[in-house]
């Protein structure tokens, strides 16, 4: 029995030899990528920003977005600044470029995407696989957010959407969070 269990220690040792003498695998190279948006929402979308509310969204407003991505994890930051006081404005990554139509940047980049569509979902209407950004103004009507994804993106959203209400979780309303209020073109 001595002599077996040695053996089988032997064993473990001799496996344990091996894996140390073999080569480590190469390290993957960690992609970095960066979005981002730095804008001043307007009518006419010049800069490609956008605003569709120029009550909710005046001008004079500056918003910036930066996302940084690699090797794993995106992490996602908003400033906004100039908007109305003590508000909250609902954001999110949305898939597609915004237009002249609020309806122009489509729907929520989904890491997962629902195949359900318009996503009310909330098994894939939130924030572990959309970006959200909502963002409460002070009374300067500044205010910062960020959001923290453990994935890098399947494809590069393309825009930042500010919306009228926080965003809803609730089934049949995940993820929705009232008009468009304006958009940034990422790059
Ligand atoms: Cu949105």
């Amino acid at each position: 029995m001595r002599f077996m269990l040695r053996s089988v220690l032997a064993g473990a040792g001799a496996t344990a030899a091996v894996l140390a003498l073999s080569p480590a695998p190469a390290a993957a190279v960690p992609r970095l990528s960066v979005l981002h948006a730095v804008g001043a929402p307007n009518a006419a979308g010049a800069g490609g920003a956008y605003s569709y509310d120029a009550a909710r969204v005046p001008s004079g407003a500056h918003v910036a977005v930066w996302s940084v991505s690699g090797p794993k994890r995106t992490r996602t930051l908003l400033f906004v600044q100039g908007l109305k006081p003590g508000q909250t404005y609902g954001a999110h990554l949305h898939a597609n470029a915004c237009g002249a139509s609020p309806a122009a940047a489509g729907p929520h980049y989904q890491q997962v995407p629902d195949p359900v569509q318009p996503s009310t979902d909330p098994a894939f209407a939130n924030p572990e696989n959309e970006v959200w950004l909502d963002v409460h103004t002070d009374a300067a009507g500044n205010g910062i957010s960020r959001s923290f994804n453990k994935w890098v993106f399947r494809t590069p959203p393309r825009s930042l959407v500010l919306h009228a209400e926080h965003t809803h979780t609730e089934p049949g309303k995940a993820g929705t969070a009232g008009a468009r209020l304006a958009c940034l073109n990422l790059s």
